[in-house]
């Protein structure tokens, strides 16, 4: 994985130092690799003490089975990231990230049931319904759905009611008929149309990928207190790479390997799907994520040097092989 690393002269004593960062003489530099590992670390150990195994297990188990199956753990990742922008610390942001995850590993489970994507593989392993079978599966996505709201206001620190309440109300919205839910629709009636056009395929991606992708980044600056203005910046930024991101997972659809991918490749091309490569071909999709992810780095250049680490997971975004 090519990972872009960031090196500015600046005065150190205008940002905090982070993990990833080092300081040489008046230059720091930014390693998203190393930063990305040691945030991954932080999520999973917040992710296996989570959910612990009580009667009855079984259930208890096949949420833990999705949960802690690996995956980029992005959503925390930009959650923990945006908080620390805007003035919050990882303590505070640590609950809902955790909560994103298990909305996302949620809508991973429902999404290769049989009665959707029907797929056999997900991050490298067997789906949830072929290891649990299809009724435990069901039952463990709605487990992880409720259980993150209860996460979130039963362990958030130091945070105001206020905002925690913002945060639950943005997630709700992102994951309902309006977000999540109301993207899979049109994705399942789009399924097997031969004349879908780039407004229906952006609605199915900015509701279906990026609402979730969108709150992860608006939530981690609700719990930090930010401004209307700083929030729609970050919302912009977040749309952006949303939008980059599915397009880049359509390329690597067609591009990528199973094995790279963790789950079968070359399903949208086999289930005649609509994606951004059928419609403007590899490369122009290439450009077009590009295009955005130059976008979304444009919203943060207000920020200085502090945004440096979402302007180095937009690049990953493009750069990214699985
Ligand atoms: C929310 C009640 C409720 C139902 C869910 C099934 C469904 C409705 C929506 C589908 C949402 C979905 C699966 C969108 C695809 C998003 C996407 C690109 C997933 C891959 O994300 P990565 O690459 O995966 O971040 P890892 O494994 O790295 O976490």
């Amino acid at each position: 994985m090519s990972t872009p690393v960031f090196e500015r002269s600046l005065q150190i004593s205008q940002i905090d130092l982070h993990q990833g960062f080092e300081r040489e003489s008046n230059k720091v530099s930014f390693d998203l690799k190393t930063y990305l590992s040691q945030r991954q670390a932080e999520v999973e150990a917040a992710l296996d003490s989570s959910i612990t195994v009580v009667y009855p297990e079984k259930i208890y188990e096949a949420m833990r089975y999705s949960l802690l199956a690996g995956g980029k753990r992005l959503r925390p990742i930009l959650c923990l990231a945006s908080c620390e922008l805007t003035g919050g610390t990882l303590e505070m942001a640590m609950p809902t990230a955790c909560a994103l995850e298990m909305i996302h590993t949620m809508s991973l489970i429902h999404d290769d049931l049989p009665a959707m994507d029907n797929d056999d593989y997900r991050r490298g392993r067997l789906t949830n319904h072929k290891v649990y079978g299809e009724d435990i599966a069901i039952l463990a996505g709605d487990g992880l759905l409720a259980y993150a709201f209860e996460f979130i206001v039963e362990k958030t620190k130091q945070v105001p009611a206020e905002h925690l309440l913002q945060v639950v109300a943005k997630l709700g919205h992102a994951v309902a008929a309006t977000g999540l839910v109301g993207g899979q629709v049109l994705d399942l009636q789009s399924e097997g149309k031969d004349n879908i056009d780039i407004e229906t395929l952006n609605f199915i991606h900015t509701h279906k990928t990026g609402a979730l992708l969108e709150a992860s980044v608006v939530c981690g600056a609700l719990l930090a207190g930010a401004n209307n203005e700083v929030l729609h910046r970050l919302s912009r930024y977040a749309r952006n790479i949303g939008l980059a991101f599915q397009i880049i997972d359509d390329v690597l659809d067609v591009t990528a390997t199973s094995e790279e991918l963790g789950k079968t490749a070359g399903k949208d091309q086999k289930a005649h799907k609509a994606t951004y490569p059928s419609l403007w071909g590899i490369e122009e999709s290439r450009y077009q994520a590009k295009k955005l992810v130059e976008e979304a780095k444009a919203e943060l250049a207000p920020f200085g040097e502090r945004a440096i680490p979402l302007m180095a997971i937009a690049d990953y975004i493009t750069a990214r092989t699985h």
